[in-house]
């Protein structure tokens, strides 16, 4: 048991786990299951290219969320890349900085500036204000993403981008199975993107997927993800490989049955979380709202400027105990190049963002989780911030 700072690793003791305790582990379905579809695709011959499990996963994930179209690709940075050119955006778009590095990227490698906004430190997405100091005559559309699962302000943004004439996407990669108003996220915006990386409460291996409700806009971006392809041998529009293979498919049909076992352990992991982590002053678990859908994948610690010891040093005890806290998504994105050393970056400051960014770690959940290790992350968390103070006495 890890009672005083001898008991740490990072002080010399043994390590608390054997193996690494990481963030993002994998949730999988049935493995039989899983198997006697990787049997049917090679009986079928039929690998990639709109076949049968791809259109069985499209039609699945859309009854899931209540939309009209799933449009499933190989990863979430390409149907990004394949939204924001099917909403034609260009010149600006208005993203926040505190997310995963994809969202700015997605813009930046199509030659669109990603300009970044400030979050609302309470609720770690975009704070509608900051993000209309940004419009500026070259601004087409505002992406906004819905950290943790936690929806972006959607109305907000909406009556924004409707009183300027913005196009408004939003980054869902981590929002599958969340509500925002009783509704599915998945329904807000002109479209939403998801991922389905290995990483994602959902995954199937690497994926992920642009749902809508415009069936114009979902037509274009079919075409798209398969290089304007309208026929055999008629190309119709300029398109990329975007294609989500069968392989993938099938392991997304698979952990689609696997949802609310998985949200099951998830929350009782947050349950365990806030219980364990309880008066350990200025470290500050983040709730889900109780009336809305979560997937519980991100368990979220705060350590304020009020807490003896700093987000960084708690990480590294962490660490030195095998469990591999994350910084996400430190230090923001203004903050990483090319963006830090690009006109209209440089210089930027967010205080929000960078506030926020300087104090969150994600702690590891999921089905290889249980109490007995939380109560153990929390222990090693309560021990490294108790001897800081009293260090600090
Ligand atoms: N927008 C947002 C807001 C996103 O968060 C992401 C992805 C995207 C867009 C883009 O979607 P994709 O193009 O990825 O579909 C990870 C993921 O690679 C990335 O998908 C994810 N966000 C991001 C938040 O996290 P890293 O660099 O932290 O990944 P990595 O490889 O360190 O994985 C995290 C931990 O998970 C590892 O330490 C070990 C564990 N792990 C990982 C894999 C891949 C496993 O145990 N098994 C595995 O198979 O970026």
């Amino acid at each position: 048991p890890i009672r005083t700072s001898a008991d740490l690793a990072i002080n010399g003791a043994a390590p608390a786990f054997d193996e690494l305790l990481h963030v993002g582990r994998p949730n999988i379905g049935d493995k039989q299951a899983f198997l006697a579809y990787v049997d049917q695709i090679f009986e079928r011959r039929w690998l990639s290219n709109d076949g049968p499990l791809l259109q069985e996963f499209e039609a699945r994930v859309a009854a899931h969320l209540g939309v009209r179209h799933c449009v499933a690709m190989c990863n979430g940075t390409i149907a990004l890349e394949i939204a924001i050119r099917a909403t034609g955006m260009e010149g600006e778009v208005i993203v926040p900085s505190y997310t995963f590095v994809a969202t700015a990227h997605a813009l930046q490698w199509q030659g669109i500036t990603p300009v970044f906004a400030d979050i609302d430190p309470a609720t770690h997405t975009l704070d509608p204000e900051a993000v209309r100091s940004m419009i500026t005559p070259r601004t087409t559309g505002i992406i906004g993403v819905h950290l943790w699962g936690r929806a972006a302000p959607v109305e907000a943004l909406q009556a924004l981008a409707d009183e300027r004439g913005l196009k408004l996407l939003y980054d869902s990669a981590h929002a599958f199975s969340c509500s925002h108003g009783g509704r599915m996220i998945g329904n807000f915006g002109d479209c939403e993107v998801l991922s389905f990386h290995a990483t994602k409460f959902f995954n199937s291996f690497e994926g992920g997927a642009v749902v809508t409700n415009d069936d114009e806009l979902a037509n274009r971006m079919r075409l798209m993800r398969n290089f304007g392809f309208s026929g055999l041998d008629q190309v119709s529009h300029p398109g990329t490989n975007g294609k989500m293979i069968e392989i993938a498919a099938a392991m997304g049909l698979v952990n689609l049955d696997a949802i609310d076992r998985v949200i099951g352990a998830n929350r009782a992991n947050h349950d365990a979380y806030r219980a364990a982590l309880a008066g350990i002053p200025g470290v500050k678990l983040i709730e889900y709202d109780p009336n809305e859908r979560n997937n519980y994948q991100y368990v979220i610690a705060e350590v304020g400027p009020e807490c003896a010891a700093t987000r960084d040093a708690i990480v590294d005890a962490l660490r030195a105990e095998h469990i591999m806290a994350r910084r996400y998504f430190w230090p923001g994105c203004h903050k990483m190049e090319p963006y830090r050393s690009l006109f209209p970056h440089a210089g930027l400051v967010l205080p929000a963002t960078e506030r926020v960014a300087a104090s969150v770690m994600v702690l590891p959940t999921g089905e290889t989780m249980d109490a007995e290790r939380i109560a153990t992350v929390a222990q090693v968390i309560r021990t490294v911030v108790g001897s800081a103070a009293g260090h600090h006495a």
